[in-house]
């Protein structure tokens, strides 16, 4: 067993060592990753954006990446379940920290986070993006999609996000609609998982709804999702009130009936044949939640998402 240090985030002094921090104490990044700027040799990074002014009820998601990276400490060196691999032997991951934004100057926040989320990706790295509301998913698809074209969206929420606007409101409910006019998903191969509420469009996107979830087996929502992107490079957006409330208490706007954390962990599980380009955590709302429920909901979302990747692109041990 490794001899015990603590504040791997600043001491590491390899970016694939395991950390051995308890995990009450010692600095705060993202699974206890290295905390650093430097993109070079990261095959992986995770990225905070504290935003929240687009949220159209209860706000507070600006708190989400502190509290995910908190609630992130319980994953330490262990093998993690159920991908039972230590993710960080085979690909470097970096905590690049927070995207930074001008709180009282809205109109640029979406190119400030465009223009950073273009200086991780020209890295080559993959991005991990923990929100924020879901309006960080707007510049962020668009970033990806100038890489890989239109993508496939893998939408976990329990709202379409496809209202209308007039492109310059920033506004939490309408970049599926902002994507799907403009090119950057493809429609066709993007589908929506534990919908719970109307909106007036939905550009013919596929929908599995709350009603459909329930009745659903994780290994058939698995499939639904896998099928209907058929190979595209997808881009995975979790809004975590795709989860019931009882699950994700703290969101901005919550929608009851919706599935368990233990189900849909149970889809994220099998979807290894995704081609997932990006992905992003959003909607964790820290005042709102009780006893880091939401927070632990998120944080595990965000390490399956590194687990998946880790299973499709780690790179081939030495020996
Ligand atoms: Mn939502």
């Amino acid at each position: 067993m490794a001899e015990k240090s603590i504040d791997h985030a600043f001491m590491a002094t390899s970016l694939t060592s395991s950390a051995t921090d308890p995990t009450f104490a010692g600095a705060l990044s993202f699974m206890r990753r290295r905390f650093t700027k430097v993109l070079t040799g990261a095959d992986a990074v995770v990225w905070g954006i504290p935003f929240d002014a687009a949220t159209s009820n209860r706000p507070g998601t600006r708190f989400g990446p502190q509290a995910i990276r908190r609630a992130s400490a319980i994953f330490d060196n262990d093998p993690q379940y159920p991908f039972n691999r230590d993710f960080f032997a085979e690909m470097a991951v970096i905590d690049y920290g927070d995207c930074l934004l001008d709180y009282g100057n809205h109109q640029e926040t979406p190119a400030a986070i465009e223009r950073q989320a273009n200086t991780i990706l020209d890295s080559g790295a993959f991005l991990l993006t923990l929100g924020g509301d879901h309006y960080v998913t707007w510049p962020l698809l668009k970033a990806h999609a100038a890489r890989h074209g239109p993508l496939a969206l893998v939408q976990f929420d329990a709202h379409q996000d496809t209202w209308l606007d007039d492109n310059q409101r920033i506004d939490h409910g309408s970049f599926v609609a902002r994507a799907a006019r403009d090119g950057i998903i493809d429609p066709d191969r993007s589908i929506q998982i534990g919908i719970r509420t109307h909106a007036p469009e939905d550009f013919g996107i596929r929908i599995l709804y709350g009603h459909q979830v329930e009745e659903m087996s994780a290994a058939e929502i698995a499939s639904a999702i896998v099928s209907n992107t058929k190979d595209a490079p997808a881009y995975l957006t979790f809004d975590i009130d795709c989860l019931d409330p009882a699950y994700a208490p703290g969101t901005g706007t919550p929608v009851a009936g919706g599935p368990s954390s233990a189900k849909i962990l149970s889809v994220l599980q099998r979807l290894q044949q995704l081609d997932i380009r990006g992905a992003d955590v959003v909607e964790v709302s820290p005042p709102y939640d009780h006893a880091d429920i939401t927070a632990i909901a998120g944080a595990t979302v965000a390490m399956y998402m590194l687990g998946l990747r880790a299973e499709r692109h780690a790179r081939p041990l030495s020996n």
